[in-house]
């Protein structure tokens, strides 16, 4: 389980999507993959079984990295520049997977997706009750999000390995910012920087047909 150094940080990494948001309502890309590093920490503190998910974020956050330290990294700056790069440069693949190297595009929408499940389960725990089970709210938030997104093999591995998280006042615990109590606050303070973050992606995305990648 979770060792010093992972357990504090959680509440920074909610800061750090906080800080995406520009006032003209750009996402600084930078915040936004510093906040799913963080959140990839606090995965792999949750136990081995998570690791075939770890891994797969990790893939899509070093390519998201390479982009970052190449030559056109001031392209890549915010998604909206993203987005506007790409398109104009014929990047973005929309018709085969694997023909050419993911898009910057392509690996954003995994990880907006993702980002859809992680809206909806901070939603659940922090609506829930003390006796709620973390994995059922976990499920209902993966079924209702990435789940539309994933083969059979990869929902009935997600779903099974849901079982081991802990109760939920335990696993509000595990993030470390005090008592459940103390953390469902945060959860509240944090939660309308998420949903902005996914709500602007999405529209974004919708506006120029990006939802569906291969
Ligand atoms: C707490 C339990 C964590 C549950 C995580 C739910 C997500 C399940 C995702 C299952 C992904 C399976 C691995 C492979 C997927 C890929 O096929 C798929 C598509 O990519 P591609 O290239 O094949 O088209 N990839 C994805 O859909 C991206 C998945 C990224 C998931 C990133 C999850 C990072 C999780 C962080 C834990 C956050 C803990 C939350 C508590 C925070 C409280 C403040």
């Amino acid at each position: 389980m979770a060792n010093g150094d992972d357990r504090c940080c959680l509440k920074e990494v909610l800061h750090i999507f906080q800080s995406c948001l520009t006032d003209q309502k750009e996402i600084l890309m930078d915040p936004y993959i510093a906040g799913w590093k963080g959140l990839v920490r606090f995965l792999n503190t949750l136990g081995a079984i998570f690791s075939f998910i770890s891994k797969d974020a990790v893939a899509k956050i070093q390519i998201m990295e390479s982009f970052h330290s190449s030559d056109q990294k001031a392209q890549y700056v915010t998604l909206q520049s993203m987005v506007k790069y790409e398109l104009a440069s014929n990047l973005v693949d929309l018709k085969k997977p694997g023909d050419q190297s993911p898009s910057g595009c392509r690996t954003i929408l995994r990880l907006h997706r993702a980002l859809h499940w992680l809206q909806l389960f901070l939603e659940g725990l922090r609506t829930s009750t003390e006796d709620s089970s973390t994995s059922a709210l976990c499920a209902e938030a993966y079924n209702a999000s990435l789940a539309n997104h994933h083969p059979w093999i990869i929902r009935k591995t997600a779903l099974l390995s849901f079982y081991v998280l802990p109760n939920r006042n335990s696993f509000l615990e595990l993030m470390n910012v005090g008592t459940p109590a103390d953390a469902v606050e945060m959860l509240e303070e944090a939660l309308p920087s998420i949903s902005k973050i996914y709500d602007i992606t999405q529209a974004l995305y919708a506006q120029h047909n990006l939802l569906d990648i291969p």
